[in-house]
């Protein structure tokens, strides 16, 4: 969609990401050190691990942008429940059990079903699709990550009429979550989406990254991304999807009602009461590299604004 990068990842397949990802820093290495440019090789850079996911890449819906590093998508992550650090969900969430793992579908619609992760991977084609990530915090990430879009089961559970929202829940698996402890947030960890939102095409329901299985600090077994708002709204490792007439206040509207609202579309114009907006640090960067301006919806405004037409964001933020 944006830059003109010599490789394009969404072309190639997951495993072969990888490999041009270390060819493409490679060929960049000598110019980068040159140049002061942001992307630094690193020779000894590690290998996807976990059982292999195949998805068929979508062009169409990816960024033309290089994919960050299996280190950092596995390694500088958000899962509260293992801790506020960056590295604890990468050091707890192995304790996570993550088999038998179900995921409850019921509320507005016909078919109330119960669902094992076989059901659920069965249920539409896997895509690999890379997407950026902001955070909150105001750094990103570029994730080839592997799902379909979350509306193939939507359609599946027949909504009724009354589904005008969707209610996302975490597992809540107390002993092997410290964070839990920490009282941060009201557990489980719920996320809410419009309708609309939820069944637009680029919101992903997520199995896996770089062609992997989600390693359990990613969400395992199953997550969502939303591209276009910010992180907070991709809830992880999913136990129960409810779809539901009333709008749903999440876990962090209920924690700080000021500062996290409903939509959180990522949007440059309307500042975090406590920080800008207005621009973000790709992680994997060096610390010299200039902020990137962040992008109304994150870049995907083309796809999406039009969901929001007619209402104000500043009040809707
Ligand atoms: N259950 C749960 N889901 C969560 C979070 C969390 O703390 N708990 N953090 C969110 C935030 S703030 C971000 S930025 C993304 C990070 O996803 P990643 O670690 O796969 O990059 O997960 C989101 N989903
Ligand atoms: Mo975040």
């Amino acid at each position: 969609m944006r830059g003109g990068n010599p490789i394009r990842p969404s072309e190639i397949t997951p495993e072969a990401v990888w490999q041009s990802r270390r060819q493409w820093l490679r060929q960049v290495a000598t110019g980068s050190l040159a140049l002061g440019l942001p992307w630094g090789a690193r020779a000894d850079e590690a290998a996807p691990e976990g059982p292999p996911l195949a998805g068929r890449p979508n062009p169409a819906l990816s960024v033309d942008e290089p994919p960050n590093a299996w280190s950092d998508i596995t390694t500088y992550n958000n899962f509260y429940e293992f801790g506020t650090g960056k590295a604890d969900p990468s050091l707890n969430a192995g304790r996570m059990r993550l088999e038998p793992w179900q995921v409850r579908i019921d509320g507005a619609l016909r078919r109330p079903v119960t669902l094992d992760m076989d059901a659920l991977l069965r249920l539409a084609p896997l895509e690999e699709r890379v997407y950026r990530l902001r955070c909150v915090e105001a750094w990103s990430m570029v994730i080839p990550w592997t799902g379909y879009s979350l509306s193939h089961l939507i359609k599946y559970v027949e909504p009724t009429a009354d589904a005008r929202y969707v209610v996302f829940t975490t597992d809540l698996q107390a002993e092997a979550m410290p964070g839990v402890r920490d009282g941060i947030l009201d557990w489980p960890y719920t996320e809410g989406l419009r309708m609309d939102e939820a069944m637009h095409p680029l919101t992903l329901l997520t199995f896996g990254v770089y062609g992997r299985r989600l390693p359990a600090q990613n969400g395992a077994p199953l997550r969502v991304v939303v591209p276009w708002k910010y992180g907070f709204k991709s809830a992880k490792s999913l136990v129960h999807i409810r779809l539901q007439a009333e709008a749903p206040v999440s876990s962090w509207m209920r924690a700080a009602p000021r500062e996290y609202g409903f939509y959180a579309n990522v949007n440059p114009d309307v500042p975090h009461p406590r920080w800008s907006q207005a621009t973000e640090r790709r992680i994997g960067q060096s610390l010299f590299a200039p902020r990137i301006p962040t992008l109304p919806f994150n870049g995907y405004a083309e796809q999406v604004a039009g969901l929001y037409q007619g209402m104000d964001l500043r009040r809707n933020f």
